[in-house]
C-alpha cells in the first residue's frame, strides 16, 4: 500500500502533493511502482495535528480518488463518515479508518475495511500512553473490531495495531515483536511503520539526536522486512518501490522456487 498525503502537515510527505496534480501524479508513480493499493489522505493524524472540516477533506482527497481509481485499487485514509462515503462514490474501495468508526458505512456500501488501533486522537494520543499488556490490550480491540465488522456484513477486514497511535517507543516495539501473533488471529494484517518517529530513536547512534523522518529510510525498510516475514498481509509504506524490492526477497527466501508451499507442506 502506497501513500499519498494530499495535506500541508503530514509529518514526512506534508506538502509535497498538496496540489491536487502532484497527488494524481504520485499515485500513477507508486503504481509504476508496484503498488497495488493507493492509500489517500487528506488529514494528518500525526502527533498534535489539527482537525480539517469536512468540507476541506473532502476538497483535497475526492478529485485525487475520482482519477486514481481507474488506474488502481484506492484506500481512503479518513476518520470522517461523510468523507468515506464521497471517497466511495468516487471509487474509494477500501476504508482505512484509524478511528476504527466507520464499520456501517463499509457494510453498506459493500467495500473493504482497515481497523487500526489508536488511544485517544491525533491531538491528545502521546500524552503519557499506558497500558497494562499493550499486545494483549490492542489485539482484544482488533478482533472485538474485526468480529464486529463481519457482523455488520463487511467481508473483506484488515487489523492494524496502529504503531505510533497512543503508543511509546516500547509499545510499538512490543506490538513489533508480537505481528506474528495479530497474523494468528486469522484476520489479515496491515502495518504502517514507514518513516515513523520510533525509528529515528532506534536509529539514531547513541551520541546522535533521533534521526529526522528524510534519515529513517533504512529503519523503514527493516521494519517492513520485519513486518512481512511475521506474515502481514500488506505494509503500508512511502517508499514502495524499495519496499518492493525487499519483498520480492523476503518471498524468494521464504518460499525457495519449486519448494511447496506452506500449505501444501502442513496438509501432508
Ligand atoms: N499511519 C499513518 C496514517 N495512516 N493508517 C493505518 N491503517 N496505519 C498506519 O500506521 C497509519 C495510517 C501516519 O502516516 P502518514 O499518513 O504518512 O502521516 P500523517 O498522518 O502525518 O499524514
Amino acid at each position: 500500500m502506497g501513500v499519498v498525503n494530499v495535506t500541508p502537515d503530514s509529518f514526512f510527505d506534508g506538502g509535497r502533493y498538496f496540489d491536487h496534480d502532484a497527488a494524481i501524479a504520485h499515485g500513477r508513480a507508486l503504481v509504476a511502482a508496484g503498488a497495488d493499493i493507493v492509500d489517500v489522505g487528506g488529514e494528518s493524524t500525526r502527533p498534535g495535528a489539527e482537525p480539517v472540516e469536512d468540507l476541506e477533506e473532502m476538497r483535497r482527497v475526492l478529485p485525487v480518488i475520482a482519477a486514481l481509481a481507474p488506474v488502481c485499487r484506492v484506500s481512503v485514509d479518513t476518520r470522517k463518515g461523510s468523507v468515506a462515503a464521497e471517497a466511495v462514490a468516487a471509487g474509494a474501495t477500501l476504508l482505512n479508518d484509524v478511528s476504527s468508526s466507520l464499520a456501517g458505512l463499509a457494510a453498506a456500501t459493500g467495500v473493504g475495511l482497515v481497523v487500526m488501533h489508536m488511544r485517544g486522537t491525533p491531538a491528545t494520543m502521546q500524552v503519557d500512553p499506558r497500558y497494562d499488556d499493550v499486545v494483549g490490550e490492542v489485539k482484544r480491540y482488533l478482533v472485538a473490531a474485526a468480529a464486529d465488522a463481519h457482523r455488520r456484513g463487511v467481508e473483506e477486514v484488515y487489523i492494524d495495531p496502529g504503531i505510533g497511535f497512543g503508543k511509546t517507543l516500547e509499545h510499538n516495539l512490543a506490538l513489533l515483536c508480537a505481528l506474528a501473533e495479530f497474523v494468528a488471529t486469522g484476520e489479515p494484517v496491515l502495518v504502517g511503520v514507514s518513516r515513523k518517529q520510533f525509528l529515528g530513536r532506534i536509529a539514531a547512534r547513541d551520541d546522535e539526536e533521533p534521526l529526522g523522518p528524510e534519515d529513517r529510510f533504512e529503519a523503514s525498510l527493516a521494519a517492513g522486512v520485519h513486518a512481512m516475514v511475521s506474515g502481514v498481509a500488506i505494509v503500508r509504506a512511502h517508499d514502495v518501490e524499495a519496499t518492493l524490492d525487499a519483498a520480492r526477497l523476503v518471498e524468494a527466501a521464504l518460499m525457495p522456487a519449486g519448494a511447496p508451499s506452506p500449505s501444501h507442506a502442513e496438509a501432508r
